[in-house]
This record gives structure tokens, sequence and C-alpha cells, in this order.
């Protein structure tokens, strides 16, 4: 959604707002257009559903005349962006999984929920070092990222991230500005399904 915001395309899409559950029995709807049961899925006559938010933006980069500004065609600045996608999608899947684990009948596995920790914090230490050069451009990279620490807010509001990595909450505050982000506040959809308190305190590290 930032980068169909960005791209200046949001209104030649219809946003159908659903719900998707990695624990139970997935969406039917949703596992009928992506088997791997996970949202975003974006339609396009002519195409199958396609799926995964990094190939969703590819697409629409590839739509809009200015879409090089999100993902340079080539050379050290695509890679660049390539690089903090995954960054940014990788520790969103950690922060996801992590929530999964610790809502299981038995609290989850100890030892997975210390390798989910580890690298969150990992995660978190290095975009800290690079949000200087997060500054430099904005893309799929910065979006991405954008998204895990949106992740935070919603899922683990108490962590104190912005306390803890103070030149990257610096950056994120001054890129929550730009239109595309204001313009899509996050919306929990199904707030009976809040979970447990998450133990995750930057503070503490
Ligand atoms: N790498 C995927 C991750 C998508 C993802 O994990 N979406 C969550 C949103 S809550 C989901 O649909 N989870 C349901 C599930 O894992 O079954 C992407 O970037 O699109």
């Amino acid at each position: 959604m930032i980068v169909l915001h960005e791209l200046g395309l949001a209104d030649q899409v219809t946003l159908v707002r659903t719900v998707a559950t990695p624990r139970g029995t997935p969406n039917p709807v949703i596992l009928s257009e992506n088997p791997l049961g996970k949202i975003p899925v974006l339609f396009v006559d002519g195409l199958p559903p396609l799926f995964d938010s990094a190939v969703i933006a590819e697409y629409l980069v590839g739509l809009a005349r200015e879409g090089m500004r999100l993902l340079p065609a080539a050379g050290p600045e695509r890679f660049a962006q390539l690089r903090w996608q995954a960054l940014g999608d990788g520790l969103t899947d950690n922060l996801l999984l992590w929530r999964i684990e610790r809502q299981s009948a038995s609290g989850g596995d100890l030892e997975t929920i210390l390798s989910y920790r580890a690298k969150v914090y990992a995660a978190m230490r290095v975009l800290e070092a690079e949000a200087p050069r997060l500054r430099e451009s904005f893309g799929v990279g910065q979006i991405a990222i954008l998204c895990a620490l949106g992740q935070l807010d919603f899922r683990f509001a108490q962590c104190g991230w912005r306390a803890a990595h103070p030149t990257l909450a610096q950056w994120e505050a001054d890129v929550a500005k730009r239109p595309s982000l204001e313009a899509l506040p996050i919306v929990n959809d199904q707030e009976a399904d809040a979970g447990p308190h998450m133990h995750l305190n930057f503070g503490e590290d």
C-alpha cells in the first residue's frame, strides 16, 4: 500500500481487507489465492494472483514511470534497496514467528524464543548503525524497514525500541511525515486476536 501511494497508483487499486491467521485453520479465501495463506495478494488482469510484498512491489515499480526511484534498475543502489528490503521483511517475519511461538499453549519453546529474540536485537542494531544511510534515499528497502518498525509498534508496543535506537527513531519520525505513510495508519481488524503481551524490552539489553 505504501508503494502504491508513493507511485500515485493507490486510486487504481481496490483494497479488500481480510484477516490472515498463522495459527489454526488458514483463511480459506486467502488459501485459494495464495497457497501460502498469507497477505498481501495483488490481483492483476491477465496474471495469476501475485503474492509476497517484494514481488508485488517489483510489479508496481515496473508499472510507474518514476518506479525506479523506489527500486533502481541496476548497480549498488539497487542492491542497497534489495538488502534493506530483505532485512525489513526478515525482521517482520521474525517478529511474527516469535509472536506465534509465544501464543502456543505451552508459552513457546525457550530455545526458539531466544533465537528469535537474538535475531531481532541483531537486526535492530544494524538498522541503528545504518540509519544515517537510510536518509540518503527512499525506496522499497526503507518501506520494508518501516513496516517492520510498524509491526513493533503494533504488537510489541511497550518494547522501547525508540529509546534504545535513537538515530533510527529520528529517521522513522522524519519519514513518517511522508503523505504515503500518513495515509496508512495501522488498523487492527481483529481486536480479540490481540494476544498476550509480548515480552520484548530493548531497555533491558
Ligand atoms: N514475506 C511475506 C510475509 C507475509 C506475511 O507473513 N503476512 C502475514 C500478515 S499477518 C500473514 O498473512 N500471515 C498468515 C500466515 O502466516 O499464515 C510478504 O512480505 O508478503
